[in-house]
């Protein structure tokens, strides 16, 4: 998907939000458990119930892997039945990938190829040859991880290095590497007071900003602080609060509740 289809589904639907995939066996409703397959079950659920209020979907790999070949499975199905489904929704493959280059250009082939995602997050500490693989995609997107959410993102990415903090030299680095249509951030909304110098370092790119809801994050202060104007240029993220919004009969339901609220808060930026 390109940098202007995206623009063009959230000024559509007045909605930045991108759902979190992240299901948990422990988590989901038990009676979905009698499905062949629950995991699967539970995204389509999900997936039905909030697309109305989403223009994206994030599915997180750890949550598939950690059930082996038959997460993997329940992966695939999940993103062949939304972009079937779901076709103008941006998919994104959190999985915090980047090798040595012929290793990251597997990786690129895995999630752009096989598994049809429109992005994939990447860890970039190994550097450019780690990420430029993920570029050669048309349409395609790689998201580097610039300041994420959770604590320990002082060990290193806040260190105040020589001259700047680290995640500010990966920034203005990595932004070189390619575009501001094929590349996007990854910057955590529990550091809303740092999206000022995001901002002077990358203005125009999209983010990726995980971190409201489950993690405490306000949607006003990232807005305040990281809208681009006309085109937006975030993408917010909410996993357990959404998903696991419920675990009876009613959890879809539930999901799209809150799935709506925030999107009826985000309405206000158009
Ligand atoms: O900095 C990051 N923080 C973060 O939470 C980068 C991420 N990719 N994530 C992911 O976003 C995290 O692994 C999970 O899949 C999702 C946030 O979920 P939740 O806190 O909304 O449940």
């Amino acid at each position: 998907m390109t940098r202007a289809e995206l623009i063009k589904q959230i000024q559509a639907k007045k909605t930045f939000l991108c759902v979190g995939l992240d299901p948990d066996v422990d988590k989901i409703p038990q009676f979905l458990l009698e499905e062949e397959d629950p995991i699967f079950e539970f995204n389509r659920q999900i997936v039905d119930a909030t697309a109305d209020y989403c223009v994206a979907f994030k599915p997180n790999t750890a949550f598939y892997e950690a059930y082996g070949l038959s997460g993997m499975t329940s992966l695939e199905k999940t993103i062949k039945y939304i972009k079937q489904e779901y076709p103008n929704h941006f998919l994104i493959a959190d999985a915090k990938r980047g090798d040595i280059g012929n290793t990251s250009s597997m990786y690129a082939k895995a999630f752009f190829k096989r598994l049809h995602a429109d992005a994939i997050t990447v860890a970039p500490y190994m550097g450019s040859d780690s990420v430029k693989p993920f570029l050669q995609f048309e349409g395609k997107w790689a998201i580097v991880l610039g300041l994420t959410s959770n604590e320990g993102a002082t060990d290193f990415q806040l260190d105040e290095g020589k001259v700047e903090p680290l995640y500010q030299h990966v920034l203005r680095t990595s932004s070189q590497w390619g575009t501001t249509e094929n590349m996007m951030y990854v910057i955590g909304a529990t550091k809303a007071q740092q999206f000022d110098d995001v901002r002077r370092i990358i203005p125009n790119h999209f983010l990726l900003v995980p971190g409201v809801g489950a993690q405490g994050g306000s949607l006003a202060e990232v807005c305040k602080h990281g809208l681009i104007k006309n085109d937006i240029g975030l993408l917010i993220n909410s996993s357990r609060a959404i998903i696991y919004a419920s675990n009876g009969e009613d959890f879809a339901a539930a999901a799209a509740k809150e799935a709506k609220k925030v999107a009826d808060e985000m309405k206000a930026y158009f």
